[in-house]
């Protein structure tokens, strides 16, 4: 069994009702369940770091869909506190995201998450609007988030540009998914929403060679106002986010401002022995900003990719426990894969997973639970 002093997170969560001003975030309007989350999250960060793991809900290595299943909740008896979604793919109006995962299904298990009291991350590797235009000869998949090939993309999907229309049209067809996202109350459900992620790479068309930082900060604040204020949106958290970076000026480059963003977040996977050292770096300096900003911070996507079946309490936990780190999510676990890409604990290293379940600064869904996050103290 886990220990965690809730009393004391209550208490802090309480800090409101006596005066002192709590953060708000960016958006003005925000509903009042986003404000409260905003706030829980806010003080939930210096308590301890909640678990994220993307698609857990929806698949892992050896089941698809599964009412119930979680390979977290397997291992640890628990779910993820945060639980991540994708959307690629929502903008061509498809049934199934690029990952095949229906799109049905994940507004379903948005819903349940919400209603257990979990947390909701939402990430979006969207086409590329222009080369997804052109017929690739050699049959090589095009047209995907990850084509480069083009320097012009955000270029042409900015007002002004040939593609505006068409990235209206993606940027409709997401706010409609989002507005269906509601509970049984009819109530939008908030959530972290983290699109055009890592540009501090050059491995999406939004990233750091591929589009300058003006054009970069430009698409941020141009879809926060699309679904802000055009389609009246108002329970998203908005999260901005790199891939490794070594100082703040890097992390910073192309940030869109203080009024689009809630939260600094960072990407860093594990790609050999430095990264305990750049990981210890990058979350000193971002995790500072976001305080100094009164934003929330994450590590929103890690994994091990060297084999140590240590990784989980010997090197992640005592980086992140360092820093006000809002939560750590690990990457899906592809079905009928050997893929290793998060990182994942459901091959070789559960034992560890364990153990990092049981330390008192990991949040699992029950403790989220227990802090009531969407209700006012
Ligand atoms: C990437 C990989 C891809 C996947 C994408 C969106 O990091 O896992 O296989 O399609 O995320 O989930």
């Amino acid at each position: 069994m886990k220990v965690l002093n809730l009393t004391l997170v209550l208490i802090t969560l309480s800090a409101g009702c006596f005066g002192q001003k709590l953060p708000v975030p960016a958006d003005k309007k925000a509903t009042k369940e986003t404000v409260i989350l905003f706030q829980s999250l806010y003080d939930l960060k210096n308590k301890g770091i909640m678990y994220g793991h993307q698609d857990d809900l929806m698949y892992g290595y050896t089941w698809w869909y599964e009412k119930d299943h979680s390979d977290t909740r397997e291992i640890t008896g628990d779910y993820p506190a945060v639980a991540g979604f994708e959307l690629g793919h929502i903008e061509l109006s498809d049934d199934r995201s690029l990952d095949s995962v229906s799109f049905a299904q994940i507004a379903e298990q948005i819903k349940i998450h919400y209603k257990r009291g979990g947390v909701v991350t939402l990430s979006w590797h969207l086409n590329n609007p222009v080369t997804m235009q052109i017929k690739d000869s050699k049959g090589w998949p095009h047209g995907t988030a990850w084509d480069v090939s083009s320097k012009e993309v955000v270029s042409s999907i900015l007002p002004g540009g040939k593609n505006n229309e068409l990235f209206n049209t993606w940027l409709n067809r997401l706010a409609t998914f989002f507005i269906s996202l509601k509970d049984d109350k009819g109530i939008p459900i908030p959530f972290i929403f983290r699109p055009f992620h890592e540009h501090s790479g050059s491995f999406f068309w939004w990233g750091t060679d591929i589009c300058t930082d003006k054009e970069y900060s430009a698409l941020w604040r141009y879809t926060v106002n699309f679904l802000r204020d055009k389609k009246n949106i108002h329970n998203i958290l908005y999260a901005y986010n790199t891939d490794r970076v070594t100082s703040l000026e890097q992390y910073m480059k192309g940030y869109p401002g203080d009024d689009i963003i809630d939260m600094l977040s960072l990407d860093m996977y594990d790609r050999g022995e430095q990264f305990g050292g750049e990981l210890d770096n990058a979350l000193g300096f971002v995790t500072k900003e976001a305080i100094s900003r009164n934003k929330l911070t994450a590590l929103s996507e890690t994994g091990e990719r060297r084999g140590m079946n240590n990784w989980w309490t010997s090197l992640l936990l005592p980086v992140v426990s360092k820093y006000p780190v809002g939560y750590v999510l690990t990457w899906r676990d592809a079905f009928n894969t050997k893929s290793t890409v998060s990182g994942s604990p459901f091959q070789s290293y559960q034992e560890d997973f364990k153990k990092f379940y049981d330390s008192p600064h990991t949040l699992f869904l029950k403790e989220i639970i227990g802090a009531n996050i969407y209700k006012r103290k």
